[in-house]
């Protein structure tokens, strides 16, 4: 009997010490990097995030790690570029170095990426580009990219306001609009500014001045006390994210002027972007501001859902686009179209 149990212990603690030993030692592929154990491995990402410039980017940041956390099986390594291409091209020049196992970009700026995705290629790195887009001569260099269409988010604008003026009976020459744009070269700043300069050709608008702001409270301000300087007429602002619109609240209402849908007597509207945190929304609950389109930052689980695929092999959508809504307080507008689709106004209500 004793014989017995020894005979059955003997392979049984064998197999088990053999899986023990398996699991910690991991597996590696010609290249030497792990690969997925019983047990699962670490993910090691790097992430060059462009800055924190914004509520929008700060959100995002946050979404990033909290997601891909160690609790989650992931080591993240966080680089902010403090918006200059230099940095973020060092960033994953030092990844590459790292032999990370993906790389995740969120570009300040479209162009420049051609040689160190290159380069990321060259060394067998997916590259998963998030919120704004990079411009490379050959889509091979990226594996996919996750974000917001920049252009829809700003024609839903743009369509709100021809709505609003039309239902008003305001005539489109007497819309006196200025343009304080995000960094300029990014998708985003891109997409906004095209959605208005076509709106304005197609209805006829007075769009006075186009400057940037660089998606910052302080520069938005500073673009606005130039901008009021230089033009007594301006009725509509065009802010490109919501920092810029709270700086550019604070010059109107520090020149003595006030915010607001009365635009045929005064009033100066603004229009904006995000609509991340409450603050931007309490703004337009208080006719602030009078209308922003959501911009979503919340990409860490999208990145996650992409690893996970890549890891199982699979082939994500090269580009996957987020659905967002559009936010006003003014129940002129309920419903808008844009290019044959209708999108509902969510009229956020000073109880909510
Ligand atoms: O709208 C702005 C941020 O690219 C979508 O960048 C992003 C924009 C966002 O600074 O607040």
């Amino acid at each position: 009997m004793f014989r017995k149990v020894i005979a059955v212990m003997i392979p049984l603690s064998l197999c088990i010490a053999l899986i023990i030993f398996g699991t910690l030692l991991g597996c590696r592929n010609n290249d030497g990097k792990e690969i997925e154990t019983e047990a699962g491995r670490e993910i090691v990402i790097g992430f060059s995030q462009l800055g924190a410039e914004s509520d929008w980017r700060s959100a995002n940041t946050e979404s990033m790690k909290e997601t891909l956390s160690e609790r989650n099986g992931y080591r993240l390594i966080f680089e902010d570029g403090q918006q200059k291409q230099s940095n973020q091209i060092t960033a994953i020049r030092t990844f590459i170095q790292q032999e990370v196992d993906y790389i995740v970009l969120a570009p300040v700026t479209e162009t420049g990426w051609d040689t160190v995705l290159q380069e990321a290629k060259n060394a067998g790195i997916p590259v998963i580009v998030v919120d704004r887009m990079v411009d490379v001569k050959d889509d091979s260099l990226f594996t996919c990219w996750v974000g917001s269409d920049f252009e829809l988010e700003g024609k839903k604008t743009v369509e709100w306001l021809h709505r609003y003026a039309t239902l008003k009976n305001i005539s489109p020459e007497d819309i006196h609009i200025v343009n304080i744009q995000g960094t300029l070269g990014a998708s985003s700043q891109i997409g906004r500014t095209k959605a208005l300069e076509d709106a304005a050709n197609k209805y006829g608008w007075d769009l006075m001045a186009a400057v940037p702001g660089d998606f910052t409270q302080a520069k938005g301000r500073e673009a606005m006390e130039s901008l009021l300087a230089k033009y007594d007429n301006i009725n509509v602002v065009y802010c490109e994210n919501d920092n810029e619109a709270f700086g550019a609240i604070e010059a109107i209402e520090n020149a003595g002027k006030t915010v607001g849908q009365d635009i045929a007597n005064g009033e100066i509207m603004v229009i904006s972007f995000d609509g991340v945190t409450e603050e931007a929304l309490d703004y337009v609950r208080d006719n602030k501001i009078s209308c922003i389109a959501e911009c979503n930052p919340l990409h860490g689980p999208r990145v996650q859902a992409i690893i996970e695929l890549l890891e199982m092999g699979k082939v994500p959508d090269k580009f996957s686009y987020v659905q967002e809504k559009l936010f006003a307080a003014d129940k002129t507008v309920t419903q808008i179209v844009v290019d044959g689709d209708n999108y509902e106004v969510t009229i956020l209500d000073k109880s909510e």
